[in-house]
């Protein structure tokens, strides 16, 4: 019995881990899966985030060093038709959110924005998490979208007329 138990166990741990996972999407279509410790690995920022008269204290990566994984433009890169590049974010309950890269670039701009994976030093609950956007500086938290799954970079930009 003990044995079947391990069994089950080990059968859904793959499944388990998936369901931390965040994909993203490369402008060319490339997907690529991001475990979560592959986000702790990455250089870490802290956000505080005021809701409903509640301030929590976010934490995780830069969005755009997750998005390193798929290619994204920044720094000098970031001129030309990169700069009508968006991203598009997506909850677990449909929720979504569009950024333009640019927002994302600490060289750009100093509100910072971070997927968090820990809420005052603890991991995220899966109702909000484990995955939250976190959007600094907006003065109400909408774009903090929640339960983040899919994580999709457009290259909006349109050939010159
Ligand atoms: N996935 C998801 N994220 C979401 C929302 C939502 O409906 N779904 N609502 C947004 C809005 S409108 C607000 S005000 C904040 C609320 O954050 P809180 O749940 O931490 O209070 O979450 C934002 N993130
Ligand atoms: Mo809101």
């Amino acid at each position: 019995m003990k044995l079947l138990a391990l069994a089950l166990l080990l059968a859904a741990a793959p499944l388990a881990a998936a369901a931390q996972d965040v994909v993203l999407v490369g402008p060319d279509g490339r997907e690529a899966r991001v475990a979560a410790a592959e986000l702790a690995a990455l250089p870490r920022a802290e956000v505080t985030l005021e809701a409903h008269g509640e301030r929590h204290v976010y934490s995780g990566p830069l969005l755009i060093d997750v998005l390193g994984k798929v290619g994204v433009p920044r720094g000098p890169a970031l001129r030309g038709p990169a700069l009508a590049s968006v991203v598009l974010i997506s909850a677990r309950d449909g929720y979504q959110v569009a950024l333009a890269v640019a927002e994302l670039d600490p060289a750009m701009r100093s509100a910072r924005v971070i997927l968090a994976d820990r809420a005052d030093g603890r991991p995220i609950p899966q109702t909000d998490g484990p995955l939250r956007l976190v959007v600094e500086g907006d003065l109400r938290p909408a774009r903090s979208a929640r339960m983040v799954s899919r994580i999709e970079l457009r290259a909006l930009a349109q050939p010159k007329p």
